[in-house]
Formats: structure tokens, C-alpha cells, sequence
């Protein structure tokens, strides 16, 4: 049934609204009943109900895809780089109300928020102008009067999943480039942020994509459309699937994707390292260690979680640091919009942060700050508005963590840091590529050796000298090594192959049938015979 919704676009007002899915182009009602998006930052609010999508909900959605992919393909990439060019300037007209909408869905800060649909509107710049692009080569033929050529190809309906932690940037990254090469889409929204996932494919829509293109069913995760919305990968639903979010997950949807012959880009977990060196600039370190470690409540994959210094400067930075994460600012991000970071995205995220206070103690760290939850009872000076409704942790370190301890090797999404100490730069390399995971990585140093040897020999996707472990640009190749995925990059031009797939074409004028390796002479009839051994 066909219902008119109420405006979402009042959720950055404070009102509840009632969302929808969006297949094929109209806004429906999902079969089963709905869900509710509460606000992180105090969870007595409701930002909206939406559908939770049964198993004939991703059936639609799928095949509205699956028919509107023959007409969006054959829609020349310019003009599909022209309506993503026009859903960036509506994503950059809504810029303030789309981050007041993810403030208020996830709890993220106003000025992190801003930064979120800033990164999906350069996704829409680079890829407006790729749509001129879209490169395929010319390639000499063996044989006269033959021309080659390659052609990048679409895949075809493309299956979206992504985590709710930036929940309108990491879907930009991947439905932009799979419109854009002319894909089509079938994307489940987190249950976190369906409001503005919602918003992302009016935006769309109203920049002229065609019904069909990017289709929506919202719903809970695995124990309910989640469940749904995976199977259809076995149902030869979708052509391509693309995920972020954890490496269990992940591992279970290569296994889906691979017997279905499926290529999927897998984006999953972190254990981000970050190395300071005696000679770094400290200070600057322990603000890029700030920002890494609590930024966003730590609830990042680039998010840094083992802190490796060099026993040189340790007790320097850790009397640094430790001043600097007492100074910090917490608390809830909607009436006080400059704290570090507010509250636990969901539930699940606060019960898995919780249990890794245990953790840290079985393995025997030291807790240097926090390992509790601001209340109340227990607030102090640096926590800001009103905490009850939400959880808001207190900032975590962890000191004397080495790489045989869980607090070492696990994810741990929430604001949290390992302080370690290491002799000297190589066992500060060992320990960095101690874990499973390779996403991201940093060193604080001016030592060029050091730099040389950190950049070459990390095994993570993504390094930064003297810098964060986050902040990744929206035109660099994002992705990780090891347990991080399955090799697979988004955004720039990198992420290109991971949506098409190319064609060679070769087109013969000769006007007879020509053999290539058979009839290829490569110059031996003509060759002269010298007698070498005479000269
Ligand atoms: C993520 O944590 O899933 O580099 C994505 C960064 C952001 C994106 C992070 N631009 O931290």
C-alpha cells in the first residue's frame, strides 16, 4: 500500500517522522511491522518508524533493480555523472539539516557530522566528472586491418550493506560508483540511521535517477531483513555485493558471494596501530592520538586502538596524553555541540564496549582512565548536558597492553586505547603488524629512515605520517590487508574495477577470417639469414 509519509526532513527539527522503502521509486510500507530509529543521544526520542522488511520486500526491491538495469546501463555515463553532479549540489544545499539529522540518529558530532555529508558530497564530485571518464584502452592488434579495444562493463544489480557509523559517507562510497558505472542497487539502510538513509535516495531521486536505480529495504539486522536481504545472495538476487562492517559477518558473506561466483567488496574490521618515536613532536602526537582513539566515541574502523610508543618518550607522552583525555570534552552532542564525542551508537555497541572492561582485566593491563559509563551519580567537570538517556562512555587507556593480550587483537569499537611500550623501532614495526587486521596505520616521527621503513614494511591498507589514523579522502583508495577484507579498495579511481567488469572487444575490417597466434607471422618471412658465426 502506497502511503504519503509525513516530512522526514523534520527529524532535524526534532520531530518523529514516519519513514518508508523506496522500490522503484515509491515510497512503500514494508509486509511485516515496523521499527523504530531512536536517537543515540537520548533514546526517549524517536526519530522515526520504519519498515521492517520481510523476505517479499527484498524480492521487489530486487527485481525493480534487476529491471531497471537494461535502461539505466545503456544511460550514456556522462549523463549518469550529471544526476549524481545534481544530487551532490542537493547534498551541499542540505548540508546543515542532513548533519543534524546524523547527530541526532547516531549521536556523532555536529562538526564530525558535517564532515560525513561533506565526504558523500566530494564522492559526488569525483564521480559527476568520472562519468567523462570511465576509461577503457585502445590496444595494437597482432593482425592487419583489426582494431581492440576494452570496455568497462557494468555488473548489474548490486546488493548494499554498510555500518552504522557513517551511515550516509560509506553508502555514498559505494552506491555513487555503482550508479555511476551503471550498475543498479538494492541497499538495506543500518537500523541506526534509516532517516538518513532515506534523505540520501530522496536526494537522489530528485536529481533525476531513475526509478528503480537505487532501491531501499530498512529492517532489523540479522534476526530480521538483514536475514532476508543476505539469502538473496544465494537467490541470484544481485551481481555484486558490497559490505562494511564486521569480519564475522563478512567471512559469511564471501562464503555466500563465492559459491555464487560473486565478487564482494568486503570492508571489515580494524586494530589500528599508531607508533610514536622519540623524536616525533609529542605534542602533536598526543592530538593526533586524541582524535584517532576517541573520535567519533571510537566507533570507527580507522578508529586507533594500540598505542605504540617508544620507551624513550613513554612516560613524557603518557603524562601528556593522559592530561590531554582528562581535558577532553564529553557529553551529549546536540546541546553542547563541541564535546570530543558523545554517546554508543546502539545498544549492542554499549554491551560489547562493557565487556571489554572485563577483558583488559583478565588479560592483566592496567586501567589508566575510565571503565565506566557517565551517569548522574558520577559525572564530573568534563562531561556536558544531559547523559541519562544515552550511553556515554568515560574515555578508556589501557596501559601495559602487549600482543599476546585479547585487549591487543580484538575490535573494540567505543573509546578505548592501548598504551604499550616498545625498546626500539623494529619491535614498534613487529608490534604494529601484530594483529590480524591491516586497515589502517600511523608513525609520528621526522626520522626519514624510520618513515621509509614504517611506510614500506606496515601491513595496512592505509598509513599516515604524522597524522591520524583516520581521515581518509574521499579520492584515495580505502581498504585494508589481513582480516580488514578481501583485498578490496573503495572510492577514487581504484574502486572502478570492483563495479565493472571489463570487456575486450577486437573488430576485424580485413574482410576475411583472420587467426590471431596462427596466421601472426611477428616479421619471419622476412627475416634475413646472416651467417653470424662468419663476421
Ligand atoms: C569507517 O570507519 O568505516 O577515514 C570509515 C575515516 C573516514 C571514514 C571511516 N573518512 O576515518
Amino acid at each position: 500500500m502506497y502511503l504519503k509519509p509525513n516530512s522526514p526532513a523534520a527529524a532535524d527539527a526534532g520531530k518523529s517522522v514516519i519513514g518508508f522503502n523506496i522500490i522503484n521509486g515509491r515510497e512503500v510500507e514494508g509486509d511485516l511491522s515496523m521499527i523504530e530509529s531512536r536517537s543515540a543521544v537520548d533514546r526517549r526520542d524517536l526519530v522515526g518508524v520504519f519498515p521492517d522488511s520481510g523476505e517479499k520486500d527484498v524480492a521487489r526491491a530486487a527485481k525493480a533493480a534487476a529491471e531497471a538495469f537494461r535502461g539505466w546501463s545503456a544511460t550514456p555515463a556522462p549523463v549518469r555523472g550529471a544526476v549524481i553532479q545534481r544530487a551532490g549540489h542537493i547534498l551541499q544545499q542540505q548540508k546543515e539539516r542532513f548533519a543534524r539529522i546524523i547527530t541526532r540518529e547516531i549521536g556523532k558530532t555536529p562538526r564530525e557530522a558535517l564532515g560525513e555529508v561533506q565526504e558523500a558530497i566530494d564522492t559526488c564530485s569525483f564521480f559527476a566528472s568520472e562519468g567523462r571518464r570511465l576509461y577503457g584502452q585502445t590496444v595494437p592488434s597482432e593482425l592487419p586491418h583489426k582494431s581492440l579495444a576494452t570496455y568497462r562493463r557494468p555488473v548489474g544489480v548490486c546488493g548494499i550493506l554498510a555500518a552504522n557509523n557513517f551511515p550516509l559517507a560509506v553508502p555514498s562510497w559505494k552506491i555513487i560508483p555503482a550508479i555511476l558505472c551503471g550498475n543498479t542497487v538494492v541497499w538495506k539502510p543500518s537500523d541506526d540511521a534509516p532517516t538518513i538513509a532515506y534523505l540520501f535516495v530522496r536526494a537522489l531521486m530528485d536529481a533525476g535517477l531513475p526509478p528503480g536505480v537505487v532501491n531501499t529495504v530498512n529492517g532489523r539486522g540479522r534476526a530480521g531483513c538483514g536475514k532476508h536481504f543476505l539469502a538473496g545472495i544465494d537467490k541470484g538476487y544481485y551481481q555484486k555485493f558490497s559490505f562494511t562492517g564486521s569480519t564475522a559477518v563478512g567471512r559469511m558473506i564471501g562464503e555466500a558471494c563465492g559459491r555464487n561466483l560473486i565478487i564482494p567488496s568486503l570492508e571489515l574490521g580494524g586494530k589500528n596501530p599508531m607508533v610514536v618515536m622519540p623524536d616525533a613532536d609529542l605534542d602533536l602526537a598526543v592530538q593526533g592520538a586524541l582524535w584517532s582513539a576517541f573520535g567519533t566515541a571510537g566507533q570507527r574502523c580507522t578508529s586507533l586502538a594500540n598505542l605504540i610508543v617508544h620507551e624513550a618518550c613513554a612516560a613524557e607522552f603518557k603524562g601528556k596524553f593522559l592530561e590531554a583525555v582528562a581535558a577532553m570534552a564529553i557529553g551529549n552532542p546536540m546541546s553542547h555541540p563541541d564535546v570530543a564525542y558523545g554517546p554508543m551508537i546502539n545498544v549492542r555497541f554499549a554491551e560489547a564496549f562493557r565487556a571489554h572492561w572485563e577483558m583488559g582485566r583478565k588479560d592483566g593491563a592496567t586501567l589508566l582512565s575510565g571503565g565506566g559509563q557517565w551517569s548522574e551519580p558520577n559525572r564530573d567537570g568534563r562531561v556536558h548536558g544531559v547523559v541519562e538517556h544515552g550511553m556515554y562512555m568515560q574515555p578508556c587507556v589501557w596501559e601495559g597492553v602487549t600482543p599476546a593480550m585479547d585487549l591487543f587483537q580484538t575490535e573494540i569499537f567505543g573509546p578505548t586505547v592501548n598504551l604499550c611500550t616498545v625498546k626500539h623501532f623494529d619491535e614498534a614495526l613487529a608490534w604494529a603488524n601484530g594483529t590480524p587486521y591491516g586497515l589502517s596505520s600511523s608513525i609520528y616521527t621526522e626520522n626519514r629512515h624510520w618513515i621509509a621503513r614504517f611506510t614500506r614494511e606496515i601491513k595496512a591498507g592505509m598509513t599516515s605520517i604524522n597524522n591520524s589514523t583516520t581521515g581518509a579522502e574521499a579520492h584515495m583508495p580505502f581498504g585494508g590487508n589481513g582480516w580488514t577484507g578481501n583485498g578490496s579498495r573503495e572510492s577514487g579511481m581504484w574502486v572502478l574495477d570492483w563495479y565493472t567488469r571489463w570487456q575486450a572487444v577486437n573488430d576485424d575490417a580485413s574482410g576475411h577470417l583472420q587467426l590471431a597466434q596462427i596466421e601472426t607471422d611477428y616479421g619471419h618471412a622476412r627475416a634475413k639469414k646472416t651467417d653470424w658465426a662468419s663476421l
